[in-house]
């Protein structure tokens, strides 16, 4: 599907309460668009819980089930079964969370329906921290990052750990799909989410999605730090179809400093800590080109 055909009909409407400039907002709007109407959405809680559902709103057209923080993967596992035990092979069931519910809390229940094959289509909006509850820092926090739990003081300044590599984990269960992709890239988005809807089996998409409030950023450059992540190479855009691996834009290698910048979260880091990160973004960039390409 080409971008100009995608449907009028909005499936997740208006009357949300994300921030503006909320990228997580922009992704399930898109998203729904390419799912359809059958879909049944399972979700912990999280922004997009919070800002899309609350009893008795809603602003998703779909059936939504709110689940517990650990168990997104595992409810989702059941209700497909159940409906494949009533007949129906044809509802998407997606499970659909934030990088703390998926990285970290929801992770047992999501390897487990992923070794297991379980026939579901997984999504973590990965705004890079736990940010329903005032941004704590997620395993999915990049390094430097300021966040509440995180904080930039004497002693320490921002995240001192690196991101978690999720999409390689996802790899490594080898699942049928397993694909990042970026609200800044909404072709390549569109391409994806397209074929993890017809696909069989455990599907995994892991979309950035900037967050202003959290990342301290005009909410007016959601879509440029989108491009910027991916030009940088701080978001490499690639995909697993069966282990066989492509990546689907290569990074300009734009400096990272040029995606740091636009951002209040990273506005602490001294030359040192940039240099820091940079060395990690080329390596990163190295290991999963050459990983892309034993994966030929
Ligand atoms: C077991 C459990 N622990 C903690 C919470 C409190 N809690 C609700 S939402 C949330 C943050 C969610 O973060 P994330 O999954 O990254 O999604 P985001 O809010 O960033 O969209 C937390 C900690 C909870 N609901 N259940
Ligand atoms: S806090 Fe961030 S993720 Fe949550 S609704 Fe606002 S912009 Fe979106």
């Amino acid at each position: 599907m080409k971008l100009k055909e995608m449907p009028d009909e909005e499936l997740f409407t208006r009357g949300h309460t994300a921030c503006a400039g909320c990228g997580a907002a922009v992704a399930v709007r898109n998203l729904m668009k390419i799912l359809g109407k059958d879909t049944v959405a399972v979700t912990p809680a999280c922004c997009l819980l919070v800002f899309s559902a609350t009893y008795p709103l809603s602003a998703l057209k779909i059936p939504y089930h709110h689940v517990a923080f650990e168990n997104t993967a595992a409810c989702a596992t059941g209700m497909k079964r159940a409906l494949k035990a009533r007949g129906n092979d044809h509802t998407t069931v997606m499970g659909i969370a934030g990088d703390g519910g998926t990285a970290d809390i929801g992770f047992q229940a999501l390897s487990g329906a992923a070794e297991r094959n379980e026939d579901i289509l997984y999504v973590m909006y990965d705004n890079e921290a736990y940010m329903n509850t005032g941004i704590q820092r997620s395993g999915s926090t990049p390094f430097g990052a300021w966040t509440t739990t995180t904080p930039v003081g004497k002693v320490k300044a921002g995240k001192s750990n690196f991101k978690k590599d999720m999409p390689q984990i996802m790899m490594a269960h080898n699942v049928p799909y397993v694909a990042t992709a970026s609200i800044g890239h909404i072709q390549d988005f569109i391409t994806k989410f397209e074929k993890a809807k017809k696909i069989k089996g455990f599907r995994y998409i892991q979309v950035f999605t900037p967050c202003p409030t959290g990342w301290r950023h005009d909410t007016s450059k959601t879509i440029e730090i989108c491009k910027l992540a991916v030009d940088t190479g701080m978001w490499t855009l690639y995909e697993s179809e069966n282990g066989k691996v492509t990546i689907n834009r290569k990074p300009k290698m734009t400096p990272v400093q040029e995606y740091l910048k636009l951002q209040g979260r990273f506005r602490h880091m001294t030359e040192a800590d940039i240099k820091k990160l940079q060395d990690w973004v080329t390596k990163k960039w190295q290991a999963d080109e050459k990983y892309a390409q034993s994966r030929a």
